[in-house]
C-alpha cells in the first residue's frame, strides 16, 4: 500500500490549508485577466496595484488515475474586477462524462455550470452546500461575499482538465455585482 493511501488528513474549514498538503497553485490577475469581460478595469488594477492574488488550490499528491479520487480546496479571494466578482478560470474535464463534488466550507459564493450547448445553471454555495458538477458540465466558481470563499472539491482521478475550451469561448453568462447582490448576465463575447 502506498503511503497516500493510509496518510490521514485533515482540513481546516477557516483556511482551507489540508495537511499534509502537496503544494498551492496560485492564479494571479496578471495571469488569469483575459477571463474578466472588463479589460480596462484588469489593466487599471494592476498598474494602480501590481498583481493581485485571485484564487489559490491546495493539492495533494493523490495520483490523477483511475483508480483514485484526487481532492483539493480552493480559496477565492473576495473582490471585482469591474463590477465582476473574482472566479476561477472554469474547465470542463478532458474526460466529459466524469462529475465531481463540491463542499463550501467558509465564506459565500457561486458554483455555475455549462454544457456543451451554453445552458448555464447557477447554484449557490455557502458552508455545508453541496455542489454538483455532473457529467459533462463546465464549472467555474465565484466569490459573491465579503470573505473567502472556500470550498472542497473531489473528482475522478482520470478526469483530466480542458481549460481550453472555456480559455476560447467563455462561459454563457456572467456574474456581476450590482446594489442588490450579485446579477447573471448573459455574456455579450460568449463563442467570440
Ligand atoms: C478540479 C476542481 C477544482 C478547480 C479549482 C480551480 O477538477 O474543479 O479543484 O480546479 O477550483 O479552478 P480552475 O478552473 O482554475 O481549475
Ligand atoms: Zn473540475
Amino acid at each position: 500500500m502506498d503511503n497516500h493511501e493510509v496518510t490521514i488528513r485533515s482540513v481546516d474549514f477557516s483556511t482551507g490549508v489540508i495537511s499534509p498538503s502537496y503544494r498551492v497553485l496560485r492564479r494571479t490577475l496578471r495571469e488569469i485577466a483575459p477571463i474578466f469581460w472588463d479589460q480596462e478595469a484588469a489593466k487599471s488594477i494592476l498598474q494602480a496595484e501590481g498583481d493581485r492574488l485571485i484564487y489559490e488550490v491546495h493539492v495533494t499528491e493523490i495520483p490523477e488515475s483511475i483508480e483514485h479520487l484526487p481532492f483539493c480546496t480552493t480559496i477565492i479571494y473576495p473582490g471585482c474586477v469591474g463590477e465582476e466578482y473574482h472566479m476561477t478560470k472554469g474547465h470542463f474535464h478532458s474526460q466529459r462524462q466524469r462529475a465531481e463534488i463540491y463542499l463550501g466550507l467558509s465564506g459565500k459564493g457561486a458554483l455555475l455550470i455549462q454544457n456543451e450547448e451554453g445552458e448555464v445553471r447557477m447554484i449557490e454555495m455557502e458552508k455545508g452546500t453541496i455542489g454538483y458538477v455532473p457529467p459533462g458540465w463546465a464549472h467555474r466558481t465565484v466569490n459573491t461575499g465579503e470573505e473567502p470563499f472556500i470550498f472542497f472539491a473531489v473528482y475522478p482521478g482520470d478526469a483530466g482538465h480542458d481549460y481550453k475550451t472555456i480559455e476560447e469561448q467563455g462561459f454563457a453568462r456572467r456574474l456581476f455585482k450590482d446594489q442588490h447582490g450579485p446579477r447573471l448576465v448573459e455574456s455579450p463575447n460568449w463563442r467570440k
